[in-house]
């Protein structure tokens, strides 16, 4: 097997120098051009092995100059890189994990190591636990008990990957594997394949004439750490970057029953079996048996139909009563990524977006999009250049002259508009008045308790002029817990305002999550499955909110932005007190449509 660079393995890298230059001090800049080409990789859909291999130029990638490719040139050919072995030796690699601890940032990281040497998370946690942090500069006994705390958590939680690492590793392994001599199928099951938002490990299917050579090649890859298990139908291989990843080989006869099996979820799986069993027949991982009879078991769908049900979408495969909805016939027709028409939550370079109001409607329109919103963020979130009231009236005018100009595309005029801690918006009426949508969000006070963070959310989304409430849980995966919010009260508010929640589509985050979803849905109010796009590159992101949707049984009439132009307009004028839609698009649309649409709302 060759060797497989995927892109987040130099991704790694780079997160990696960038942490430790930021624990040493380094130049900002150096370290943002370091994390900015690790978000870049995260985000682009070629493999940088292949640029590589093809001898493309990677200097062509957006912020990659001929620094960083040769560096990723060195990561790729040799899997290594010397700068990271040079830090690595300067300082002791585990201080990384510190910073994934809320609180600590690189400056404190270095206090902590010069202070009481601390070199890991270990470390860390006992210090903690002994009382000692409150010896080193600016830790109190409060911020002590919550490192404790985070300490805790991230020493017993076992190791999950987000998922576009695990698409990316999978897909090289996948693709790898169908290249096999005797290899006739190869799929990716487990949570992957359910596009859970994290994945434990990785399992991959083959369907094979003779498994025993797959098996050689799949635990003789150079990228392998350690192999678990190794038989003639099964391999368990443990990756560098830390990935397990569990191969099961079956003849092409029980190929569907295997990805079935193995697809999971185990609740599914069992529920499954039960079926079966009241039916007189036996199911597992080999197919589906009368006696000793296979009846079924090629495909995942000759399995179902076998037992009297439709195909059950993997999204769905929870035990979550998508079996009885089988039986009922009343399954979901879940959302698909070509559902899409617009997406109603993008910055620009105006705020810490990278790229411009042009490009970014270039590139939307190019994935098959006939809408964007720009909605950078407002003047509190003055780090990252928020918009205030005279920035946005002239970014306002800027896209009414660039709609003019586009044919066939309508660019949206929004705002991500701070929610403050009193549910205030960061921004005079009068200017959020001129806007076609406003998109509300939290970015300071997660921790206010239950009822007050509700309160400020349910008074922010009473505003007048309140469109969408933007990740409307603040989580990030695996690094900060949602605020504690009343979510069934935040949806009953929008739908009595008739505003909307968002799924925000960045894999770090997915907020609104899966069960959220489908709350939302169950109550009538409509999901904006939305990019929060930070790059043209970031567009693409959509693809992990459809797959968290799916996992909420959202269907297209469930999501706002499924809608066209003209009829998603009255819907997002009625949130900002109008009857009619604005401007923008009454320009872009012939009349009669507008007045069907505006008519309908
Ligand atoms: P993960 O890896 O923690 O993200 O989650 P999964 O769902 O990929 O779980 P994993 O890798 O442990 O197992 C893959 C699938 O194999 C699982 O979804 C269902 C099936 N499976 C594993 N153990 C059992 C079991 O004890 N009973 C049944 N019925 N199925 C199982
Ligand atoms: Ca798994
Ligand atoms: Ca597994």
């Amino acid at each position: 097997m060759q060797d497989i660079v995927v892109n987040a393995d130099v991704a790694a890298v780079f997160d990696e120098i960038a942490d430790l230059l930021e624990v040493q001090g380094a130049n900002g800049f150096r370290v943002r051009a370091y994390r900015n080409a690790a978000q870049m990789l995260g985000e682009i859909g070629r493999s940088v092995q292949s640029i590589v291999e093809r001898g493309e130029d990677l200097d062509a990638l957006p912020g990659i100059g001929p620094d960083l490719a040769a560096k990723i040139g060195e990561i790729v050919g040799t899997g290594s890189c010397a700068l990271l072995e040079q830090l690595r030796a300067q300082l002791p690699p585990a201080i990384t994990e510190l910073l994934r601890i809320p609180g600590i940032g690189p400056k404190r990281a270095r206090a902590l190591h010069q202070a009481l040497g601390i070199r890991s998370l270990q470390d860390l946690h006992r210090a903690a636990k002994e009382g000692r942090l409150r010896t080193v500069h600016g830790f109190g006994p409060k911020t002590q008990q919550l490192v404790l705390e985070a300490t805790v958590a991230r020493l017993l939680a076992p190791r999950r990957f987000k998922l576009p690492l695990a698409v990316q590793v999978s897909d090289a392994l996948l693709a790898d594997l169908a290249a096999a001599p005797g290899v006739l199928q190869a799929q990716a099951a487990g949570s992957l394949r359910r596009l859970r938002e994290t994945v434990g490990d990785l399992d991959l299917v083959v369907a094979v004439e003779h498994s025993s050579a797959v098996m050689e090649r799949f635990t003789a890859a150079a990228e392998v750490r350690s192999v678990l298990a190794k038989g003639g139908t099964r391999a368990s291989i443990v990756l560098a970057n830390g990935l397990q990843v569990d191969l099961r080989a079956v003849p092409p006869a029980s190929f569907g029953a295997a990805l079935l099996y193995f697809t999971g979820s185990k609740a599914h799986n069992i529920a499954l079996r039960q079926c079966a069993r009241g039916a007189g027949l036996k199911l597992n991982e080999y197919g589906l048996f009368r006696g000793d009879r296979c009846i079924a078991g090629e495909t995942e769908a000759s399995v179902y139909r076998a037992l009297g049900l439709p195909f059950i979408e993997p999204e769905l495969r929870e035990d979550r009563g998508e079996i009885d909805a089988a039986l009922a016939q009343r399954l979901p027709v879940l959302v698909q990524r070509v559902d899409l028409r617009g997406d109603l939550h993008a910055h620009t370079c105006a705020s810490d977006g990278r790229d411009t109001l042009e490009a970014m409607a270039e590139a939307a329109r190019a994935s098959g999009l006939h809408y964007l919103a720009i909605t950078d963020h407002s003047p509190r979130l003055a780090l990252v250049h928020g918009l205030d009231a005279g920035r946005l009236a002239q970014q306002i005018d800027r896209i009414d002259e660039l709609n003019a100009r586009l044919d066939g595309f309508v660019l949206l005029k929004g705002i991500e508009v701070d929610i403050l801690e009193d549910g205030k918006l960061d921004l005079p009426d009068d200017i959020l008045r001129r806007l076609d949508l406003v998109v509300g969000a939290i970015h300071h006070r997660f921790d206010l308790p239950r009822q007050r963070q509700t309160d400020r959310l349910l008074r922010a989304m009473d505003h007048p002029c309140f469109s969408i409430l933007a990740h409307p849980t603040g989580r990030l995966i695996d690094e900060r817990p949602g605020c504690d919010i009343d979510l069934s009260r935040v949806i009953r508010k929008a739908r009595e305002r008739g505003c909307f929640l968002e799924l925000n589509a960045h894999p770090a985050r997915l907020d609104l999550n899966d069960v959220a979803c489908r709350m939302t849905k169950d109550e009538g109010v409509l999901v904006s499955i939305a990019s929060d796009a930070h790059s043209t590159l970031e567009l693409d992101n959509l693809r992990y909110g459809i797959g968290q949707a799916r996992r909420g049984w959202l269907e297209p009439r469930d999501v706002l932005n499924t809608l066209s132009l003209d009829a998603v307009c009255p819907l997002l004028a009625a949130t900002m007190g109008r009857t009619s839609c604005e401007r923008t698009v009454a320009a872009r649309l012939p009349a009669p449509q507008i007045e069907h649409a505006a008519g309908g709302a």
